[in-house]
């Protein structure tokens, strides 16, 4: 399997490409990764250094890829945290070439924008990006529940509100939905719920809410349910599996008391997951 990610990079930390690249590898993906930024930390922190890239290297970088002659072996496109709009575009371009040469190819937009407590923090423009211009290209999107609702224009607190909310997303182009972070009205104080819509079907799994506050998680919770819908065809299945090894990493993570996901310490449970999730029908 080889996927093209287009996301930050961080020297220090997992977020963006740094969260997403080395579970895709631990699982045997190939993984053209193109940063669109390279900063010293995420920006959770507060304060951080280094660069937003330009637009024309993501086109840059497609191009020499296109002219090894294997664009046609891409089997996705995932993208996340785009530092600007116009790197959105150069997104959807790169996104052109590579379905030009393999038109089966899919794309997984994980539409970066906020958090529910944080707001929004990604630079004007992004949001309207996400919804006017990626959401139509998508194949699968991963929303959190703040990003669902700014997606869909609408409040979600009850799982059939979530629903709508959904379809209106899949009206818009993306066959497959998965929502992280989703807490409705049934969801009990000390859990979370990830939402996975494919087509018609929806799937829920629920996991025990960890003592933590992390960035990255999502980004690396996209880039598992893109490999795994890949890897089995099924949304179900997918996200059963994508909530055991998020679970299994994110409680090591909780246990150390580190501020960064253990995304190279806790790699075992991206393959063999400690305990089990089965996301049901719902
Ligand atoms: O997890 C999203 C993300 C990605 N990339 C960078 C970030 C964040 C969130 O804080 O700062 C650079």
């Amino acid at each position: 399997m080889n996927i093209l990610s287009i996301q930050s990079w961080v020297a220090y930390g997992h977020v963006g490409n740094a969260s997403a690249v080395f579970p895709l590898q631990r699982l045997g993906a190939e993984v053209w990764a193109l940063n669109t930024v390279q900063f010293s930390n995420h920006t959770g922190y507060g304060a951080w250094r280094g660069q937003v890239f330009g637009a024309e290297l993501i086109g840059d970088l497609v191009l020499g890829i296109e002219e090894r002659g294997v664009l046609g072996g891409c089997d996705a496109v995932l993208s996340g945290y785009m530092g600007d709009a116009a790197i959105g575009e150069a997104i959807l371009g790169a996104l052109g070439r590579v379905r030009a040469a393999n038109a089966e190819a899919v794309y997984c937009c994980d539409p970066v924008i906020g958090d529910v407590g944080r707001g929004v923090f990604v630079r004007p423009g992004i949001p309207e990006f996400m919804r006017d211009r990626a959401l139509p290209a998508a194949t699968i999107v991963t929303p959190n529940h703040f990003e669902l609702e700014w997606l869909a224009g609408t409040t979600v607190s009850t799982l059939d509100q979530a629903k709508a909310a959904v379809r209106g997303l899949q009206a818009r182009g993306p066959r497959s939905v998965l929502v992280t972070s989703l807490r409705v009205e049934d969801t009990p104080a000390d859990s979370i719920d990830l939402l996975a819509a494919e087509g018609e079907d929806f799937f829920r799994v629920r996991t025990p809410l960890l003592p933590i506050s992390v960035n990255g998680a999502g980004d690396a919770i996209a880039a598992l349910f893109l490999f795994h819908r890949l890897r089995w065809g099924d949304a179900r299945v997918a996200l059963s599996s994508v909530a055991s090894s998020i679970y299994g990493v994110l409680k090591r993570t909780s246990e150390e008391g580190s501020r960064e996901i253990l995304t190279v310490g806790a790699q075992d449970e991206f393959v063999r997951p400690s305990q089990i999730f089965t996301a049901e029908p719902c």
